[in-house]
């Protein structure tokens, strides 16, 4: 969620819907792929005059993320323009950059435009990469991990500051700087922290005043020295948001180095033990090649990462799908030990009966027993109708 203000808009031209008017009526814009993402449905009766030609301000509608804010802008376009303006939309408009597209009102896509934005180096490069916001004890031991996810840029952390429902300022922080790959910490409670996690790691400093991370979700927003929204979003303790509330674990941001979208539960899981890894990391990552089985036992090299067995020494498989009953409902089920730090690959129980079509629909997750080191021995069920023929299952590991 990355922003420069409200006074974003999307314009959008709409040539040859015939000889004056134009009716956008129920269409919807939305953008995907960036970390922004707007949304926004024109009402019904929506219209747009002109009889200009493409490049004048006719045949034109903005849409505003507000329309009082896109009337106070200095420059144009702006208000007292005669403009045609619309709002608001839902969401930001990414300084990384992203896609916009227009559905008409079957859903057919009408029209399409991407920008790369201008992102600031904060923007770019400064991710939180870990919030430990229910340590478990008497909970002073939170802490919000960021980190640097430049390889070859330091970033001056001068101003940069969070001003949601945690604040903090790194002015007067005796970190000022975080070099290429770096990261660092700041705290609820520093003495409680250290009882923790010892002196060694890298502290900027404690929450302002008595913010803290509730331990229900919060809303966090952290802005470069300009003011510039670096990553706004909010986290929760609840399902699709991993399990890390209540025994210790903390949220770790996956693949930080792709500067994912923390607004997005997927991008994050629970810490392998409880405590995190503040200041460092606890990901298993993979290096081969995905396809590759040099000790021969039928399992790829990335079947065996995410299943957390070793590709130079034969695994059995060890899948045994059983069939049963619950209260006249019939199931099948699987059980699976694999690795919850293999953060290069999703994971998906799937079915077929043909061998052909393979989907993970009707599969919930009934059990999940930690083990050491990050694995988990996960138990999956999904009902089936009496008297279904053959079904197929399978473990599905997906390269990222
Ligand atoms: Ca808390
Ligand atoms: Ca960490
Ligand atoms: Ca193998
Ligand atoms: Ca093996």
């Amino acid at each position: 969620m990355i922003s420069s203000g409200l006074s974003l808009f999307c314009r959008f031209i709409f040539v040859g819907f015939g000889c004056n008017k134009s009716s956008p009526s129920t269409w919807t814009t939305f953008s995907d792929g960036g970390q922004g993402g707007v949304t926004f449905t024109f009402e019904p009766g929506t219209i747009v005059n002109g009889t200009g030609t493409v490049g004048t301000n006719a045949n034109r509608i903005y849409v505003a993320a507000s329309r009082n804010a896109f009337k106070t802008r200095t420059v144009a376009p702006k208000g007292g323009q005669s403009l045609n303006v619309t709002g608001g939309f839902q969401g930001h408009l990414s300084n990384l950059g992203e896609t916009l597209n227009l559905l008409d009102d079957t859903g057919t896509q009408r029209a399409t435009t991407s920008y790369t934005g201008s992102p600031t180096p904060h923007q770019h490069y400064l991710a939180i990469t870990e919030i430990m916001y229910n340590p478990g004890g008497d909970g002073l031991a939170e802490f919000i991990e960021l980190r640097n996810i430049s390889t070859t840029e330091a970033l001056g952390m001068a101003n940069v500051h969070f001003n949601a429902d945690v604040e903090f300022n790194f002015t007067g922080s005796p970190i000022i700087s975080l070099a290429p790959g770096a990261r660092c910490i700041i705290v609820r409670d520093l003495a409680a922290f250290r009882a923790v996690h010892g002196d060694a790691v890298p502290v900027a400093g404690v929450f302002a005043g008595t913010t803290a991370l509730a331990n229900g979700g919060e809303g966090l927003k952290l802005e470069d020295p300009q003011g510039n929204t670096v990553k706004e979003f909010a986290y929760d303790d609840i399902a699709p948001w991993p399990p890390a509330d209540g025994n210790g674990a903390s949220l770790v941001l996956m693949r930080p180095e792709t500067n994912p979208d923390p607004a997005l539960p997927k991008n994050w899981r629970a810490s392998i033990s409880p405590g995190g890894n503040p200041a460092a990391d606890d990901a298993r990552r993979f290096t081969g090649v995905h396809g590759a089985d040099d000790d021969h036992d039928g399992l790829s090299a990335l079947v065996e990462y995410g299943l957390g067995t070793s590709d130079g020494t034969p695994s059995g498989l060890g899948l045994h799908p059983v069939r049963g009953m619950d209260a006249g409902q019939p199931f099948i089920e699987i059980t699976v030990t694999r690795q919850t730090n293999a953060d290069d690959a999703t994971f998906a129980v799937q079915s077929t009966s043909d061998l052909n079509t393979w989907s993970g629909n009707g599969w919930t997750l009934r059990t999940s027993v930690p083990g050491s080191d990050g694995a988990v021995t996960e138990t999956w069920r999904r009902n089936t109708v009496s008297g279904d023929g053959r079904v197929f299952v399978r473990c599905h590991f997906t390269g990222l």
